[in-house]
């Protein structure tokens, strides 16, 4: 599997799976959340509120994956999950992990070969360039050998990508 890091949009990145950096209600936010919603349409919502209705009527947990389609995306799937808000005290990194190890399992489930992420919590969730970069590049390089053969850091501030890519750098 090769992993790299670019600087840009992820709602325009060529993947097969998008992971969103959501909340737990999944029903849209701001940050990356917002905008793959507006480039998705209003498909992308229906699924979520599906999600909600008939697996997790409570949201979906801190750390936890799940899949839905990917409205007028490119993509073929959108992979959300929940990063733990370090401003509100959530600052176990281990749970910051899973959320790029579930987002592997489901997109190895479904098929994907390829895979983008954002830098999930490094935003309102408050966690800090060089720690949501460490703990990523950690989670993806020990995920055990799946079918994907491209993991890719879409990162929207240039201090995020120098983060990613020092890490890169280290492997
Ligand atoms: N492409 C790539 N990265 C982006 C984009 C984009 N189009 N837009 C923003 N980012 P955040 P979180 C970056 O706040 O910290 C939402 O409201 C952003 O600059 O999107 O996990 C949810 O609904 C930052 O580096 O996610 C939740 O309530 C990174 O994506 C909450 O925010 C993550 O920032 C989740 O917070």
């Amino acid at each position: 599997m090769s992993i790299d890091a670019v600087l840009g949009d992820l709602t325009t990145e060529p993947a097969d799976a998008l992971v969103n950096a959501a909340n737990s209600t999944l029903l849209g936010g701001g940050g990356v959340d917002g905008a793959l919603h507006a480039a998705a349409g209003p498909a992308l919502l229906a699924a979520c509120r599906r999600i909600r209705k008939q697996q997790w009527p409570d949201g979906l947990p801190v750390g936890e994956a799940v899949a839905t389609e990917a409205g007028n995306l490119s993509a073929r799937w959108v992979i959300h999950t929940v990063g733990p808000n370090r401003n509100r005290g959530q600052d176990d990194e281990g749970l910051l992990a899973n959320c790029y190890t579930r987002c592997l399992d489901v997109a190895t489930e479904l098929g994907a070969t390829t895979i983008a992420f954002p830098a999930i919590g490094a935003g309102a969730y408050g966690w800090d360039a060089p720690t949501a970069a460490r703990v990523a590049v950690d989670a993806v390089v020990s995920h055990p050998r799946s079918g994907i053969h491209r993991a890719r850091f879409v990162l929207f501030s240039q201090r995020l990508y120098d983060a990613f890519a020092a890490e890169l750098a280290r492997l």
